[in-house]
């Protein structure tokens, strides 16, 4: 099968980094095309980051449904798009925050959501209620790290990355920890050794959903709100998204 894993940022520094994450989690036989958007903002650290960042993901579909791609993984702590990408694509879409959150609640009464900028929290709180894991979060806690600074390793982000979750461990009472960023996928494997509790990469896990679906022959329902768009003109920049209807 072949599933395409999309950085919704334009930084191909960790669009790499999430490809190798992908491709170690990925079962034998599964192509891993990891791409991102040729458009669209460097890193997605506001609602106006996400919003924008939509359209690239909508580009990247629209071109992975040409390359026969069997499922595709949104590889955005803020699951941008993840709805109009279900209603673009034929094979299942899965975000890594959906992914992380329901796996999580799989091994642990509780979570807790690790992640950059303090001010994108609100969107993983919101992703939570959304996904029916509020209940299961009992915090998203906010590092201050720009999503920019983990294409790379580095130690001090590290350093307060680990911090941030022994807090999370200690003052949330909670079981496990959530990585709220893609960039934070390598650090998963030593977080948890460090820690001794499950921590969750959404990068691999989403993989491995994708997998599971595709290989059951499970694909998005085409029954009722993620039908194929209805084709409308569209006009202006968003010219080149107008639909046709969906040759079989
Ligand atoms: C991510 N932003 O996973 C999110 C993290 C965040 O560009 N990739 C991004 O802060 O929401």
């Amino acid at each position: 099968m072949r599933l395409c894993v999309i950085n919704p940022n334009t930084s191909s520094a960790m669009t790499l980094k999430i490809g190798e994450q992908a491709r170690r989690a990925a079962g034998p036989g599964t192509e891993i095309l990891a791409v991102n958007p040729d458009m669209g903002p460097a890193s997605i650290e506001s609602h106006y980051d996400d919003a924008v960042a939509v359209l690239g993901v909508l580009d990247v579909i629209r071109r992975g449904e040409a390359q026969g791609c069997d499922g595709y993984v949104l590889a955005c702590f803020g699951d941008p798009g993840l709805a109009a990408a279900r209603e673009a694509a034929r094979g299942p879409v899965i975000g890594i925050a959906e992914a992380a959150m329901h796996a999580a609640s799989f091994v642990a009464t509780g979570f807790s959501v690790v992640t950059t900028l303090t001010r994108t929290c609100v969107i993983a709180e919101h992703l939570a209620e959304a996904y029916g894991m509020a209940r299961f979060c009992r915090s998203v806690r906010g590092t201050d790290i720009p999503v920019l600074d983990l294409e790379h390793d580095d130690p001090a982000a590290y350093a307060e990355i680990l911090a941030a979750c022994r807090r999370a461990l200690s003052e949330d009472r909670s079981g496990a920890i959530v990585l709220g960023c893609a960039g934070m996928s390598d650090l998963a494997l030593r977080l948890r050794t460090e820690l001794g509790v499950p921590v969750i990469d959404g990068v691999g896990m989403a993989v491995r959903l994708v997998e599971s679906l595709v290989a059951l022959g499970i694909a998005t329902s085409k029954q009722g709100d993620y039908a194929d768009p209805i084709p409308k003109p569209y006009t202006g920049l968003t010219a080149g998204f107008a639909r046709t209807a969906r040759t079989a």
